[in-house]
């Protein structure tokens, strides 16, 4: 497959939305501000709509712009594909991107049911065997208090893990009058905050502890059953129609309890509909030793209590993660001046770039992601049962 240069890899991305712009943003940047050992180059973006995918690659920094994402499969110049679409076209698009030999980076959650996913792993785990790479975009992994939490967890600083408390908590459909999104339609995202934001929550405690959840019990509600159509959107926020409503078929929000396998108990909440919390990813684990915290919105702080030193003196010390010494410090500004939510897809590019540099497999890879769907699934057929206990494997 050539791609250009030996040290390059041409990119291809589908979909332009908000996630599409957040790639476009990483792969534009990762070069700029990291050594790599493999170049990725924005070789074109893939859209239904003509002139909507040209104005995207225009305004988003691609060399070109194709109708239909079949045609990025049989360039020569694209060596990855990145899926940045709704949940119901990840499988068809990953399974047929890696069978044509292309590696390919995925939104998340990976798909929209267990079954999806399996086939999904199938396909990447076929594909490792011939060198081509897949990888689960959950993003969070890479904000650098979260990678630092993880490193004092395998550190053992915090000893024995005893409880996660994960939420995450967003307002952007608070308001009933909110128009429809396709992050409100089944068909199109396979569930609602459970998904969406849930699926990040899951994935970190699994990541940050580097354990598994064995088991969940859960519930699930909507609270806001039909809304005004979209006129037009843009991100998460939309203009609505006043003439048309549209059923929303998702969840609102989870709640759900889980237990890790070192024994260590969870517990979990994802809502839209927490006014005023506009992107709370708060973690807080708690071990043995001592206890991390970590909000998104004071996203380069991270909280931390050693339980071994003096009790007179101890206390949750607060560390702010923006100097060379942290996880991906010292390529962006001088110390001390901070990153934001952006930051993490230019690392999560970073990281790609080095493993497929060195022919490893990059993580999360579609196996964990196939992990965080799982508890998804297990989690709805929990609330669906009326919350009741739901073993995973
Ligand atoms: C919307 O809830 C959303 O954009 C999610 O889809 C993203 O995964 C999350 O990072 C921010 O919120």
């Amino acid at each position: 497959m050539s791609t250009g240069k030996s040290n390059e890899l041409g990119v291809g991305m589908v979909g332009y939305a908000f996630m599409g712009a957040a790639h476009s943003q990483a792969w534009r940047t990762a070069p700029r501000f990291f050594d790599l050992p493999l170049v990725p180059r924005m070789r074109a973006v893939a859209g239904r709509d003509a002139s909507a995918v040209r104005a995207a690659a225009e305004r988003l920094g691609w060399d070109d712009a194709v109708v239909g994402w079949r045609d990025l499969l049989t360039r020569d110049d694209v060596g990855l594909v990145d899926v940045c679409t709704p949940g119901d076209a990840h499988a068809e698009i990953a399974v047929a991107a890696l069978e044509s030999g292309k590696h390919v980076m995925c939104e998340k959650p990976l798909a929209n049911s267990v079954a999806e996913a399996e086939t999904m792993v199938a396909a990447a785990e076929a594909a490792a065997a011939r060198g081509v790479r897949a990888m689960v975009g959950f993003t969070y992994r890479r904000v650098p208090a979260i990678a630092l939490a993880r490193q004092l967890v395998e550190q053992g600083r915090i000893g024995q893990v005893r409880h996660v408390r994960a939420q995450y908590l967003q307002d952007w459909i608070a308001d009933p009058q909110a128009p429809m999104s396709w992050r409100l339609d089944k068909q199109k995202a396979g569930s609602g905050a459970l998904g969406d934001i849930g699926a990040h929550v899951v994935d970190l405690a699994q990541y940050v502890t580097g354990e598994s959840l064995t088991g969940v019990s859960g519930l699930l509600e909507t609270f806001v059953h039909e809304r005004p159509e979209a006129a037009s959107s843009s991100g998460l926020s939309g203009v609505a129609d006043a003439g048309r409503t549209a059923r929303v078929t998702v969840d609102d929000a989870a709640v759900f309890l889980g237990r890790l396998s070192g024994g260590g108990l969870a517990s979990f909440e994802a809502t839209r509909f927490a006014w005023g919390r506009k992107n709370a990813i708060r973690l807080e684990v708690n071990g043995s030793k001592g206890s991390l915290a970590f909000d998104f919105e004071d996203m380069n702080l991270l909280h931390f209590f050693d339980a071994t030193e003096e009790a007179a003196t101890a206390g949750f010390r607060r560390i702010v993660v923006t100097e060379p010494e942290h996880p991906y410090g010292g390529h962006w500004w001088p110390p001390g001046h901070g990153l934001g939510y952006e930051h993490a897809f230019t690392h999560q590019v970073v990281d790609l770039m080095g493993d497929l540099a060195a022919g490893r497999q990059p993580t999360p890879s579609f196996r964990d992601g196939l992990e965080v769907q799982r508890v998804l699934d297990a989690v709805e057929r929990s609330a669906a049962a009326g919350g009741g206990w739901v073993p995973l494997p």
